[in-house]
């Protein structure tokens, strides 16, 4: 929950704030630009003579608080400028070239706190979504709705609580959902909009899950390089969907996604119960325990990675083998979520 005072420390840099730059993560996922838009729907209809603009890359053609082509390689920016940064961890993150050149900035976002690059962070890492506390923070600030503020905000809740199944969902979830309700949202609207799928996509899943291997301990992993891809006309987001395909599956403990994208071997980790950040670091990555982030410098090592994996099943069973005679709780899996 965010505290009153947090909020007025933001409502007092927004009210100093013109013009006001949202920015969030590189390629946005529905929190990231969900976040971004109900934030500046919700601060237009709030402070309307305020410039408001959102930056970085879209997930939708909505052209609204776009800053045009000159705005990101302005020398100058007004001392009046506020940045404000939703659902993005560490600045090296951050799909915005002018950071340095801010003069005032603030993160808000619900991942845990450890790159507070900015003058003001207000983090909640018990929010199941960035949105969620945009949400709060709108109801404690009293800002004017608008129904595509509510509309944004409902999918960024949607889509970083697994529709309301991930860990950290809680009655502050279904509270900022009832409210956006009220607001506008049509729930069935954003369900079919989000989650009704063409059939390009669902062939490129079944491409996917025939390409997919599991190691003895139960690990999957699905390399995805371009010419698996390449003359399906498939945006990021769309290849990176196939994630998904190996979750909620019994044998499955750890899935690994690798995909070759422009260079990169971008790698998504995710598990119902390990540690899998405990391994990203090791490759250049980290996240949340359950669900993480690392990238490989070439494809063999796709092998030492599921071989660590494999290790840590071994090693985190023997443990929990060891330890059944003493119940305890699990706090780590409490504190962590897979947003
Ligand atoms: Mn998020």
């Amino acid at each position: 929950m965010i505290e009153k005072k947090a909020a007025k420390i933001l409502a007092r840099a927004i009210k100093k704030a013109d013009p006001i730059i949202i920015a969030k993560h590189q390629h946005p996922d529905w929190d990231a630009d969900g976040s971004a838009f109900g934030l500046a729907y919700l601060l237009k209809a709030s402070y309307p003579r305020k410039k408001i603009y959102v930056v970085g890359d879209r997930l939708t053609k909505n052209k609204d608080f776009e800053p045009g082509t000159a705005w990101e390689s302005k020398q100058v920016y007004p001392s009046t400028t506020l940045l404000i940064t939703v659902d993005t961890a560490n600045l090296e993150r951050l799909d915005f070239k002018g950071f340095a050149d801010m003069p005032h900035t603030i993160k808000i976002d619900h991942h845990p706190d450890t790159d507070p690059y900015a003058q003001y962070n207000l983090v909640d890492d018990s929010a199941i979504a960035c949105a969620q506390m945009i949400v709060q923070l709108a109801q404690i600030l009293k800002w004017k709705w608008t129904p595509e503020a509510a509309n944004y905000l409902y999918k960024g809740i949607l889509t970083d609580s697994g529709r309301f199944l991930h860990a950290k969902t809680n009655a502050e979830t279904f509270e900022a959902a009832a409210f956006v309700n009220k607001k506008g949202v049509n729930f069935q609207k954003v369900n079919d909009e989000l989650y009704v799928d063409c059939l390009k996509n669902r062939q490129w899943w079944n491409y996917a899950f025939n390409k997919m291997t599991i190691s003895q301990q139960g690990v999957a992993s699905l390399v995805l390089l371009p010419s698996d891809y390449e003359d399906r006309k498939l945006n990021y987001e769309q290849i990176k969907s196939a994630l998904s395909i190996m979750s909620g599956i019994e044998e499955i403990k750890i899935w690994v996604l690798v995909v070759e994208w422009k260079n990169d071997l971008k790698v998504s980790l995710r598990s119902r119960k390990y540690d899998v950040a405990s391994i990203a670091q090791k490759y250049h990555g980290g996240g949340h325990k359950l669900a993480a982030g690392a990238k490989l410098e070439t494809l063999e090592n796709v092998t030492t990675l599921v071989n660590d994996l494999n290790s840590l099943i071994v090693q985190t069973d023997t443990q929990s083998k060891k330890t059944i005679h003493q119940p305890q709780e699990n706090k780590e899996s409490k504190k962590h979520g897979t947003s």
